[in-house]
């Protein structure tokens, strides 16, 4: 029998995964010199890109690998009891009394980190490592982060007119473990290194889909909505969303544009998952042509938001205010 390729082994995965009460539509797969990939991305349309190298350099990092080359720092972690990290701001804590985190926040040698890992059983408490890549690591991981294809990085900044890098956030999660829909306010190129993820991506004009908590609420830019179980009496629109689906391996890179919605998740019973990603600022305001993209809708709406929130100085007075100004006069 012939050696399984990556295309085979990704097949495979695409049957493993979980369902939704929506059916994805896939993302394509390309070349990073087809001309095709260009002009997604120039759209702001989110496309896989196989051979780009970026992270050639670190596609043998493992548990073992990092445990012995990271360094004695202490690393973010995060622990939950099911498999969802829904992510929240720790800073917009106060604004929501009786909020109560999803998920613990943990700072832990990568030691420890690894025998949580290797010691767990199914259905206890699960971690997910997410640390900013920075000057806590030790030399032969700076060399490999080094040797990312940074000349590739740059070309894609220049080409697409897009701000400054701002971080690269590296995450190791066990298998199973998912990051519910959001969206985040920056172009991200997400580069897997081991293991396999599933991406759930929703473009920015399926808002009104996915019902976001509120601007000042520590989980802003997170769904409300629980895909495994639906509330359909308080989130009717989730019925009609459309998704797209990305399963990325080893070696491959995901564009994720900017406002688009997505939910990760760390394919389960194929061992644990790293990846890196790289986030830029987004193009600086581009000229204003009407009709408005989706995407400047969103980030108007957050504007009004936060003006609304600022002037009234309390979050609990913003409901009523919105009901006053539209309720019986825009609707
Ligand atoms: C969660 C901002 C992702 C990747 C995602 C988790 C990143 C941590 C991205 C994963 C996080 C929520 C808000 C950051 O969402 O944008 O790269 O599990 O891979
Ligand atoms: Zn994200």
């Amino acid at each position: 029998m012939a050696a399984a390729t990556a295309e085979d082994t990704l097949r495979e995965v695409s049957k493993e995964v979980k369902q939704y009460t929506f059916t994805p539509e896939p993302i394509p797969r390309l070349s990073c010199t087809d001309p095709k990939a260009e002009k997604l991305i120039a759209n702001e349309q989110p496309v896989i890109l196989t051979d780009t190298d970026l992270v050639k350099s670190a596609l043998h990092w493992n548990l073992d690998y990092l445990g012995s080359n990271i360094g004695e720092g202490t690393y973010t972690v995060y622990s939950s009891s099911n498999h969802k990290f829904l992510y929240f701001d720790e800073k917009k804590m106060s604004y929501v009394p009786g909020f109560v985190p999803p998920t613990k926040h943990m700072d832990l040698t990568f030691d420890e980190f690894k025998s949580k890992v290797n010691s767990s059983s199914p259905g206890s408490e699960r971690y997910y490592l997410q640390q900013a890549l920075n000057d806590s690591v030790d030399q032969r991981i700076v060399m490999d982060f080094m040797g990312f294809n940074w000349n590739w990085i740059m070309e894609q900044q220049k080409k697409f007119k897009w701000g400054q890098l701002t971080s690269n956030l590296l995450l190791i999660g066990m298998d199973g473990v998912i990051t519910p829909a959001h969206y985040d306010e920056q172009q991200n190129f997400f580069a897997q290194i081991q293991g396999f993820k599933r991406f759930l991506l929703f473009e920015p004009s399926q808002f009104e889909c996915l019902y976001p908590y509120p601007i000042f609420h520590p989980h802003d830019r997170q769904s409300q909505v629980d895909f495994d179980n639906p509330d359909f009496k308080r989130f009717p629109k989730f019925r009609d969303v459309k998704g797209h689906e990305a399963i990325v391996g080893p070696g491959d890179v995901l564009y994720l544009p900017v406002y688009w919605w997505h939910q990760v998740e760390s394919v389960p019973n194929r061992g644990v998952t790293v990846s890196v990603n790289f986030w830029y600022k987004s193009a600086p305001t581009e000229k204003v042509v009407y009709p408005l993209k989706p995407q400047q809708k969103v980030a108007m709406m957050r504007n009004i938001e936060k003006m609304i929130t600022d002037a009234l100085n309390d979050a609990d007075e913003v409901p009523p205010f919105l009901r006053t100004m539209v309720l019986g006069r825009y609707t």
